[in-house]
């Protein structure tokens, strides 16, 4: 069975989001945050020391989120995870997944823990410019929603992200105040059955991640 390693409000959320969109077994290599011996095990396995980290049954580690959510596509092309490579929505899909994990996702590598980076000193700088950056690129998507679901009639991957993002800073309240329309659809997929347990697992306690 492949091997998920996950920390609850991480972003192991998103590659299990897939695998239950997809239907693909997996165990959970739990470790908690504070755990820095579990952490040290990851390294091993992933040298980023990130999650998502999935090793596949048949020996291959997949680490990015982007990577996993066309493997897991691949996996089930017609589930609607990832739009065919035929379907019209396709480049926007390509578009805006890139723009999450390329443009996004670093707002908050290096924003959350500014002295990874920084001298302490420029802390609060570096914070305050990365979460500024990712506000600007949440309106931009914000501009190019579509209803229900970002692009169109179907839910995807990208929905996904918005679904766990917005959980994250600026946090949920300044969507529904800033971004309205990727609000509704964090809520539309906060409401899909398939993701309920996963949510509640993830997203009940306090985020350090926030
Ligand atoms: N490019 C990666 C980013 C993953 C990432 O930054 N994950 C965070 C958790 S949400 C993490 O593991 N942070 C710990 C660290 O970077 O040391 C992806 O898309 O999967």
């Amino acid at each position: 069975m492949h091997q998920l390693w996950t920390t609850p409000g991480y972003g192991s959320v998103l590659a299990e989001a897939a695998l239950l969109w997809v239907g693909e077994p997996y165990a959970r290599v739990e470790i908690a945050e504070s755990d820095e011996a579990g952490w040290e095990r990851l390294r091993q396995v992933n040298p980023l020391k990130q999650l998502p980290t999935l090793v596949l049954d048949d020996g291959p580690v997949l680490t990015e989120s982007a990577a996993i959510m066309l493997w897991a596509g691949d996996r089930k092309p017609g589930s609607g995870l990832v739009p065919t490579a035929t379907a019209p929505e396709r480049a926007r899909f390509l578009r805006f997944l890139v723009l999450l994990v390329g443009a996004v996702y670093p707002t908050f590598t290096y924003g959350d823990v500014p002295t990874k980076w920084v001298p302490e000193s420029a802390r609060d700088a570096l914070r305050n410019s990365t979460d500024e950056r990712r506000k600007m690129l949440f309106r931009v998507m914000e501009q190019e929603a579509q209803a229900p679901f970002f692009l169109g009639a179907r839910p995807c991957a990208i929905d996904l992200y918005l679904c766990v993002m917005t959980r994250w800073r600026p946090n949920r309240p300044w969507f529904a105040a800033e971004c309205p329309q990727l609000f509704a659809i964090a809520e539309r997929m906060d409401a899909d059955p398939r993701f309920a347990a996963l949510w509640e697992a993830n997203f009940s306690g306090p985020i350090a991640n926030d």
